[in-house]
């Protein structure tokens, strides 16, 4: 029996480059004050010396909020500043590894893109699985074809994970998606490209309860 549940509606993945150039820990801040609970550190042009000085600094303030910080592929930075957990994706070290790894008690979510990697995910172990790209979004065609709605809907009743969204996430796409029965959401650039990252957060959070 699983024991580990994300326990998060939004979860907020980083990319620095979409902050529209301001301080990503600045922006980070204001989408935590706005109640961001769950963070993932997806930074993947960085090395690892960079890209542990930054996961440290963003733990310290995941901490102050009572916020989960998971990191992207790296397990080695993950273990290094104690993270909550890791997203893994296709091109990872296998799930079950990497759950010799961290031990029974960090998250492990798997970045999916197909029914079919969903279905892997769940055997191999994760914790919760991240379904998409689910729209199309012109900047982001380097995640693949988008899925659509009704593939995420099999997915969601297909596997028995929590399943979050993710891929053109907006508030205004919220409903539809929720009628899927995904556990959240998670996002890059409705939040950190926001002009007002707290507000966006807020609004997200609000949408994804009512
Ligand atoms: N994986 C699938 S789509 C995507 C990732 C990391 C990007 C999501 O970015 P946005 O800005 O929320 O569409």
């Amino acid at each position: 029996m699983r024991s580990r549940f994300p326990n998060f509606d939004l979860y907020l993945v980083t990319d620095r480059n979409e902050t529209q150039g301001r301080d990503l820990l600045w922006v980070l801040q204001r989408a935590l004050d706005g109640g961001v609970r769950a963070v993932q550190l997806r930074e993947k042009d960085l090395g690892g010396r960079e890209l542990f000085v930054l996961a440290e600094k963003i733990k310290t303030i995941c901490e102050h909020y009572d916020a989960g910080l998971f990191i992207n592929d790296r397990i080695d930075v993950a273990q290094g500043v104690d993270a909550d957990g890791v997203q893994l994706g296709n091109a990872s070290i296998p799930i079950e590894v990497v759950r010799d790894l961290l031990g029974p008690r960090k998250l492990i979510g798997a970045s999916t893109h197909s029914i079919k990697e969903a279905q892997e995910a769940e055997r191999a172990g994760a914790d919760f699985v991240l379904f998409g790209p689910v729209y199309f979004t012109p900047s982001k065609a380097i995640y693949g074809k988008p899925q659509g709605l009704a593939h995420l809907k099999e997915v969601v009743e297909i596997i028995s994970l929590p399943v979050y969204a993710i891929g053109g996430i907006k508030p205004e796409n919220i409903p539809e998606v929720k009628e899927t029965g995904i556990r959240g959401v998670a996002l890059i650039s409705a939040i950190l490209s926001a002009l007002d990252p707290r507000a966006a957060a807020q609004e997200m959070l609000r949408l994804l309860k009512g």
